[in-house]
Order: C-alpha cells, then sequence, then structure tokens
C-alpha cells in the first residue's frame, strides 16, 4: 500500500519541516486537503501554500478538494503543482466534465465520496477516474472516528473495480491507524491517508512515527 501524510495534521506553522523530514523516510504522495467553508465547515490549505511547498519536494502532491464548484479550481492547483485531484461527486454538478478537466492537464483524476454516498455514482464515469477517494470519516477535520460500515464500502468497491478489470486506486481517508489498517487493507485499499491517527501524534517524533508505521505495514 502506498502512504500519503496529510499535511494539515503536520505543524501548520512549519509544514516545510514536516515534508522535508517525511520525504527522508521515502513516503509515497503529500495529501494536501483543501476546504472552502461551504462543502465543509472548515478552512484549510490554498493555492498559494501548495505552490510554496512544491519547491521543496519532488513527491506526489495529491490534492483533496472539499469544496463546491471544484471545477472552477482546477486549472489554480494544477499551476500550484497538483500531481492528483480529486474531487468530491456531491459537490460537483459536470462530473465526467470536471475529471476530464483534470486529465487534460495531465493529472490522475480522482472522485471522493462521503461515508453515505453509494457507490453507483460510479458507474457511468469509470472510464474517467484514476482513483476514488473513500471517505472513512465525514470530511471537514482531523481527529473523528472511523465510520465502521465503509468497510465493506472498501470491499465492494474492490469487487467492482475486479469485475471491470480496471486500474483505478482505492484511497481511504479519515482515522486511518493501527488498528484500522489491517482492515483497510483486507478489503482492498490502495493508498493511505495518514494523519493524527498514525504519523502526527505529538508525543512522537515524525521519524519514528513513520518507521513504525513502514514496519507494521510490512509485518502484516
Ligand atoms: C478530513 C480530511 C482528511 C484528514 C485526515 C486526518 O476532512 O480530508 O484528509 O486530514 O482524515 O487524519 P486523522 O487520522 O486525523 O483522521
Ligand atoms: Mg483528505
Amino acid at each position: 500500500a502506498k502512504i500519503g501524510p496529510s499535511l494539515m495534521c503536520a505543524d501548520m506553522g512549519n509544514l516545510e519541516d514536516a515534508i522535508l523530514r517525511l520525504d527522508q523516510k521515502s513516503v509515497d504522495f503529500f495529501h494536501l486537503d483543501v476546504m472552502d467553508g461551504r462543502f465543509v465547515p472548515n478552512f484549510t490549505l490554498g493555492p498559494d501554500i501548495v505552490k510554496t511547498l512544491r519547491s521543496h519536494t519532488k513527491t506526489p502532491f495529491d490534492i483533496h478538494l472539499m469544496i463546491e464548484e471544484p471545477e472552477k479550481y482546477i486549472d489554480v492547483f494544477a499551476d500550484s503543482g497538483a500531481d492528483m485531484i480529486s474531487v468530491h461527486v456531491e459537490a460537483t454538478t459536470h462530473l465526467q466534465r470536471t475529471l476530464q478537466l483534470i486529465r487534460n492537464r495531465g493529472l490522475k483524476a480522482g472522485i471522493a465520496l462521503n461515508p453515505a454516498t453509494p457507490l453507483s455514482n460510479l458507474d457511468y464515469i469509470w472510464d474517467t477516474i484514476d482513483y476514488v477517494v473513500l471517505m472513512t470519516v465525514n470530511p471537514g477535520f482531523a481527529g473523528q472516528k472511523f465510520i465502521p460500515l465503509v468497510y465493506d464500502k472498501i470491499e465492494q468497491l474492490s469487487q467492482y473495480i475486479a469485475e471491470k478489470q480496471l486500474t483505478i486506486d482505492i484511497q481511504v481517508d479519515g482515522n486511518i491507524s493501527f488498528e484500522t489498517i489491517p482492515k483497510v487493507l483486507e478489503k482492498g485499499a490502495d493508498m493511505l491517508v495518514c494523519g493524527t491517527s498514525s504519523l502526527f501524534k505529538k508525543d512522537n517524533f515524525l521519524e519514528e512515527a513513520m518507521d513504525d508505521l513502514n514496519s507494521f505495514i510490512s509485518s502484516l
């Protein structure tokens, strides 16, 4: 599985430091959460920060847009250094067009589904998707509890992908911890977004936390 630290969980005043330290432990991607105070009741990172951080690493940037009308901001985030962009189906009116817009910029296109949003949303757009973000918490905040019904959803999506012989990655986002990791992997998750539950723990050093996480995953 690929590991992607969620940068909104790092020290916001020192994101560059977190990136440099995590890069030494070779992470697979960085997950950057973008919120607009409308689709979700919170604010986080924006394009200028993404652009600034871009100059410190070559590791792929995965931008998770938790915003209304994401189609308006694809170019802005592509210009700021995104490698992958996911949009929420609940917030996107012309889904196919928006995903195509992302791909036309040479980036990987993802759709994100809230915990209560059904997988049938994929039925007529699976050929335009590179990854699906299954939210395992309701988006908006770090440090929430995993919603257990999503385990079945991961498994169903994984079967759907296998049946149709697609090359779509399953990303899970929210409370990905030592408790939930074994199960999400067993169900078929490919990309783990790692936040306060696994990597960014107060009484732990980032390097140690990353080592612990890697050895835990390889021990499974
Ligand atoms: C949540 C956001 C996530 C969080 C992540 C934090 O709205 O999309 O990417 O950053 O869930 O991880 P944790 O372990 O604190 O839930
Ligand atoms: Mg996220």
